[in-house]
């Protein structure tokens, strides 16, 4: 990066011509997608400006989603992802829509284990207080990258051993012959905020697509109750439309 040049190229605000700099150096590639940004102690120090003017610069890159800040790791040249197209008709789980585009995929466990239900889980379920719900919380990753956080809630009956789910849950669920064949969906837009932004790698206040899905087997219990958020610029929803007979 040609950041000795800052103090003496043209006029106007430092944190502005850093800012340009370093768009300049997105645009044409010089940081690539992906790529880590250097500390912003180094590039104070290598630029002979202040923390205050890099990190101003930094946070104006970040509204403009050139940026993303990962808690603990850094800030990163965002990578636009190719968007994954899911049909709307087919009940399908993560692993298995994966796994059909040729992506690797894996968790990072939120949450798992039985617990006593909350209100909302009694009611979605259909389970008393006193009953168990298995709960299996993940950020779901695809090729590295983070497409969604899920919260899952199963009827205990169906799942009494959470701990088994390793992989897939719907795969789990076969062995048992108690993957459910129907499930009702609801779809709405949502703004993302930290935790989860921090946690799908995008910025506070990026598109989400908040997700509830309520599944039943084939005796028409419900099973499971579902909530999640997928990542907005990652994911489009498509449905077969026929005519109305
Ligand atoms: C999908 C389902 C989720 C289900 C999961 C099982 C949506 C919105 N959600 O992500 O309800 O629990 O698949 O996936 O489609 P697994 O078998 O890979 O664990």
């Amino acid at each position: 990066l040609p950041l000795e040049m800052l103090q003496s190229a043209g006029t106007g605000p430092l944190y502005v011509k850093l800012r340009q700099t370093l768009e300049e150096a997105i645009r044409s590639g010089r940081l690539g997608q992906g790529d880590a940004l250097p500390p912003e102690r180094d590039l104070a120090e290598y630029a002979n400006i202040s923390r205050v003017t890099v990190r101003k610069a930094v946070d104006d890159l970040v509204k403009d989603g050139l940026l993303v800040r990962r808690q603990g790791s850094g800030t990163f040249v965002v990578k636009p992802v190719s968007r994954v197209q899911q049909r709307l008709t087919r009940l399908t789980s993560f692993t298995e829509d994966m796994v059909r585009r040729g992506l690797k995929t894996r968790s990072e466990w939120l949450e798992r284990g039985l617990f006593h239900p909350s209100p909302e889980e009694m009611m979605m379920l259909g389970v008393k207080a006193d009953a168990y719900v298995a709960r299996l919380g993940r950020l779901r990753i695809a090729d590295d990258m983070p497409l969604a956080i899920e919260r899952a809630s199963l009827v205990a009956e169906f799942l009494p051993d959470p701990a088994s789910v390793t992989s897939s849950l719907y795969a789990e669920l076969d062995k048992t012959n108690s993957r459910p064949v129907r499930a009702i969906q609801r779809i709405s837009a949502s703004n993302l905020k930290n935790p989860d932004a921090a946690m799908l790698g995008v910025s506070p206040g990026a598109a989400g697509l908040s997700i509830e899905r309520v599944s039943y087997l084939a005796s028409g219990r419900v099973i499971e109750f579902t909530r999640s958020v997928y990542r907005g610029d990652a994911y489009d929803f498509v449905a077969e439309l026929t005519l109305a007979e």
